[in-house]
């Protein structure tokens, strides 16, 4: 994902792109969030709790009540856990409604649409909005694909357009430029890999397919300096998120580097 003061950027200028549901079908108090922390960088109390070893307890967090057949929806920007609560018996439907031509893009380009191959179980109109949210999804497959193509090719005013498509805003365009960038480097590490890793996800092989492996080079050489920005010399840890430690930033967005530098770039 981007870094976090540019998904809060996002999420603020252009509304969240993505919640996530629970709905519980027993009595579930399982779930613990930290509130307003959606909009927000850890704090310095936050900042000490390790999770690396399992569930901890996340300071200020308050519990989600919910009684059987109560559903809470929620931005996954914010500070989260489910803690294991006795021998209560929880079931849950966990799921994420992503937004589709909103005035921003998606933070990330998984999960996987939940598909079409259970559809006959499904009386029609049901049926009919599966089949819609796979059209939806195979639009956004084949707009991601076809900015990338401009990239790969040059092509400024296609690139230009193609943004304009996905993010309809003028605020926080960075922050899907960042986006797509992980997802150039994820289609040319994953490319016709058959890795069980869970990044290795039908979107991403969708849109792999769509190039060579040796464009999936020259596309990359494409965000080598916008990739650059967002890494540091050092070593970064911030012990709530879910990576370990890396060389990406995890809050800050680059500096004076806007989508004309990126463009500008191309050629350096
Ligand atoms: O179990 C829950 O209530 C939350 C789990 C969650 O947020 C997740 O798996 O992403």
């Amino acid at each position: 994902m981007a870094p976090l003061d540019g998904l809060q950027e996002d999420i603020e200028s252009n509304g969240p792109p993505y919640v996530q549901w629970n709905i519980a079908l027993y009595d579930d108090n399982y779930l613990h969030v930290i509130p307003e922390s959606h909009l927000r960088r850890n704090n310095n109390a936050e900042r000490k709790v390790e999770r690396r070893f399992g569930v901890v307890p996340l300071p200020g967090a308050i519990s989600v009540d919910l009684k059987a057949g109560d559903g809470v929806v929620y931005i996954n920007a914010i500070l989260h856990s489910a803690t294991l609560n006795g021998d209560n018996k929880r079931r849950t439907f966990h799921l994420g409604y992503q937004a589709f031509g909103g005035r921003g893009f998606t933070h990330f380009f998984l999960p996987a649409t939940m598909g079409i191959h259970f559809v006959e179980h499904l009386k029609s109109w049901a049926t009919e909005r599966c089949h819609y949210f796979e059209k939806l999804h195979t639009k956004r497959h084949n707009d991601v694909a076809f900015i990338l193509r401009a990239i790969l090719e040059k092509d400024k005013l296609a690139f230009e357009n193609g943004l304009n498509w996905i993010h309809r805003s003028e605020h926080a365009r960075m922050t899907t430029l960042v986006v797509l960038s992980k997802i150039a480097y994820l289609i040319r590490k994953y490319k016709d890999s058959e890795a069980e890793d869970h990044a290795n996800d039908p979107c991403i092989q969708s849109v792999a397919d769509r190039f060579t492996a040796s464009e999936l080079e020259q596309l990359w050489r494409r965000f080598v300096v916008l990739d650059s920005k967002l890494q540091s010399d050092n070593e970064q840890y911030e012990p709530l998120f879910q990576s370990g430690p890396m060389k990406y930033f995890f809050y800050e967005m680059p500096v004076d580097f806007g989508v004309k530098n990126f463009i500008a770039s191309w050629d350096e």
